[in-house]
């Protein structure tokens, strides 16, 4: 059995009124937590690669969870799974470019672009997208962060050890929060210095990214220290490895394990919620946000 270095308890957290903005609209501000809908445009995703590699399935599906209760669609077409192969530009072009232009004519919430690559990124945001999800945290390519500032897209940070290639090699952390916590000043600041704008940005623990059963666990319980730098935050534990080796069973059965997860993240200050099973974990939000706003502190932020 793991050592957990289970972190300080916690009074009640009050849901943050960090305001997010992306391309000039508002996409949060205090309300209820978000849900960020998944949707891979993929063949090797952990949990449901090949079932929307297909643009018309993809966006099929992208359509259901808006009507589920998605608040934001997050587009990806390279799976960050650990091992997971590179794809090359012009496949994750030719991959993501025409569902996000038909879902931009479709729906009307938010559509985030989940990439690394700048020129991705560029021609998602002038297909329609408003947000760029990168798992590289503008590290992974040069000319991201001027993609990104330029545009007035909103961003996500997104922390990881090491790559998808090796990060699940051997994590290693000293203090595991006090490290992310160090990750997003610097990455905060690196943005801003861009020309990025504070209100823009939304910060991400990455959980499974290039980290143990005891760093995930940790991170999701002191996630309310991780809410100190004013920006909200977004947590994607759907399905992930970490729920399988505490429940014993496989991505495909995991569901249960995500609303237990969902559900603590948003009491402990998550933001957004990044979901393949949008329909019910749309009602774990809800219930564990009006618990939440049962305090008397968080009453106040919630319905202020
Ligand atoms: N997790 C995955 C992908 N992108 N982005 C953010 N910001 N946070 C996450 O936790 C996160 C993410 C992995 O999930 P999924 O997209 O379903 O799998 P795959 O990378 O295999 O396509």
């Amino acid at each position: 059995m793991a050592q957990f270095s289970m972190g300080k308890s916690f009074s009640h957290v009050a849901p943050s009124k960090a305001q997010f903005v992306a391309k000039g609209r508002e996409v949060m501000c205090g309300g209820r937590p978000l849900i960020m809908g998944v949707v891979n445009v993929t063949d090797d995703s952990f949990y449901d690669g090949g079932r929307y590699a297909d643009s018309e399935r993809a966006i099929t599906h992208a359509i259901e969870l808006v009507d589920q209760g998605a608040d934001i669609l997050d587009i990806g077409a390279e799976s960050t799974r650990p091992g997971a192969h590179p794809v090359r530009e012009e496949d994750e072009l030719a991959r993501v470019v025409p569902v996000i232009a038909e879902l931009a004519r479709r729906v009307t919430v938010p559509i985030s672009v989940d990439t690394t690559k700048s020129r991705v990124a560029q021609s998602a945001l002038d297909a329609g997208a408003s947000i760029v999800n990168d798992v590289s945290a503008l590290r992974g390519d040069t000319a991201m962060a001027s993609v990104v500032a330029r545009s007035g897209a909103g961003v996500v940070l997104m922390h990881m050890q090491g790559t998808p290639q090796t990060m699940q090699a051997a994590p290693m952390y000293g203090e595991v929060v006090a490290e992310v916590m160090q990750f997003f000043n610097e990455r905060m600041q690196a943005a801003m210095e861009a020309g990025i704008a504070k209100m823009n940005i939304v910060l991400d623990p990455g959980i499974g990214f290039g980290k143990l059963l005891e760093h995930n666990l940790e991170l999701l319980n002191r996630l309310p220290e991780l809410t100190m730098l004013d920006r909200p935050l977004l947590v994607g534990a759907s399905r992930k490895a970490f729920i399988g080796q505490l429940v014993g069973r496989s991505a495909e059965h995991r569901e249960w394990g995500t609303a237990a997860a969902v559900a603590l993240a948003v009491d402990r200050g998550a933001r957004i919620l990044r979901v393949h099973d949008v329909g019910i974990m749309a009602d774990v939000v809800k219930v564990a946000a009006a618990i939440g706003a049962g305090s008397p502190s968080a009453r106040q932020a919630y319905h202020a």
